[in-house]
């Protein structure tokens, strides 16, 4: 006998409504899908991965935070379209680019506030107090991403290279986002907007401007690849130069509305940038990731592997090559 796979559906409390492939098996039905291989697991509010979810009607989840599978909808649904990302529009098949998909760990420990990579799988928690669930798409693909970094350029997560690891996991977090384009999770340039971990409907991070937060950087310096990963020299703190080079290489520099959200992204040299749309600079940013950085590669480098991969991608006069190195520029980051 084998496992057959089946058109189910679900509601996560993002997502909405979205179809999802399932495994029958046994006379009951897996949140695995057979094509992908990723699944998702109930952690149960301990640290223990559980086991995966099961469901008697191939129907998951209610849209509402008190059903627990929710937020294996969400998970699921992003690491599905995550792979699909990577699969079709930058040729990379899943985290270890052998086709094999991963586990989502959701429900983790209790009063847990964030989600994060391990070297194996993604692991969700359900937030504390007013937070909702660390499923959205953008987290579950910033997540898959550190995966994919890990097995492609290896940066470290201090100095420079912590920052450009984090950056790229908003940057492709994003792009998933934007791939989706989900009518209940309008696209834009915000990580983890409807967390709402801080309470306030903040995002967690603003790409367009990201001192918006409070605390993380616009502009590159030269010193901050010798600042310690934790306080000043945090990753999601100094990943702010290369989020805010993604906006403006993406949608250029100064004030513009997109589905609904306001931005304004100011150059740190007074210069205008032109933005060559976000499908492309992702493209853009894939190729540096997985071929042209290393695990302790600097923001300078990240600028010469760019320009070298938009040219590639693009050529020498094209839009999108004058928009990647303008937008160096633009937060600092020299020739
Ligand atoms: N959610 C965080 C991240 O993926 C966890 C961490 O600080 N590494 O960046
Ligand atoms: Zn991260």
């Amino acid at each position: 006998s084998y496992d057959e796979i089946h058109q189910g559906s679900g509601t996560g409390i993002y997502v909405g409504g979205v179809p999802l492939s399932t495994t029958y098996s046994g006379g009951t039905y897996s949140l695995r899908n057979p094509s992908t291989g990723n699944y998702t697991t109930d952690s149960g509010n301990t640290t223990t991965t559980g086991t995966t979810m099961t469901d008697a009607d191939d129907r998951w989840g209610t849209g509402s935070n008190s059903n627990r599978q929710s937020a294996a909808v969400d998970a699921q649904f992003g690491a599905d379209k995550t792979f699909e990302y990577f699969k079709t529009t930058m040729g990379r098949n899943g985290i270890w680019n052998d086709g094999r998909g991963a586990r989502s760990r959701v429900h983790y420990d209790s009063n847990y506030t964030n989600a994060f990579w391990d070297g194996s799988q993604m692991t969700y928690g359900d937030g504390a107090g007013n937070a909702n669930p660390l499923t959205e798409i953008d987290v579950a693909a910033h997540e898959m991403t550190h995966g994919v970094t890990q097995n492609t350029a290896g940066l470290v997560y201090y100095g420079d290279a912590g920052g450009l690891n984090e950056a790229s996991s908003d940057i492709l977090g994003a792009g998933v986002e934007w791939y989706a384009n989900l009518a209940s999770d309008s696209p834009d340039y915000l990580m983890g907007e409807q967390i709402d971990l801080n309470g306030n409907g903040t995002p967690l991070r603003y790409m367009d401007k990201p001192s918006k937060d409070g605390q993380s950087y616009d502009c590159w310096n030269s010193s901050m690849n010798s600042w310690p990963a934790k306080g000043t020299g945090d990753p999601h703190l100094t990943s702010g130069p290369l989020n805010h080079w993604y906006y403006l290489a993406s949608e250029g520099s100064g004030a513009k509305s997109i589905n609904g959200v306001s931005y304004n992204s100011p150059t740190c040299n007074s210069s205008t940038v032109t933005g060559a749309g976000h499908d492309k600079i992702e493209k853009i940013w894939y190729r540096t990731l997985s071929t042209k950085l290393t695990s302790a590669s600097r923001y300078t480098a990240a600028r010469e592997g760019a320009i070298q991969s938009a040219i590639e991608l693009y050529g020498a006069s094209s839009q999108a090559c004058a928009s990647v190195e303008k937008a160096f520029s633009a937060i600092n980051v020299p020739a």
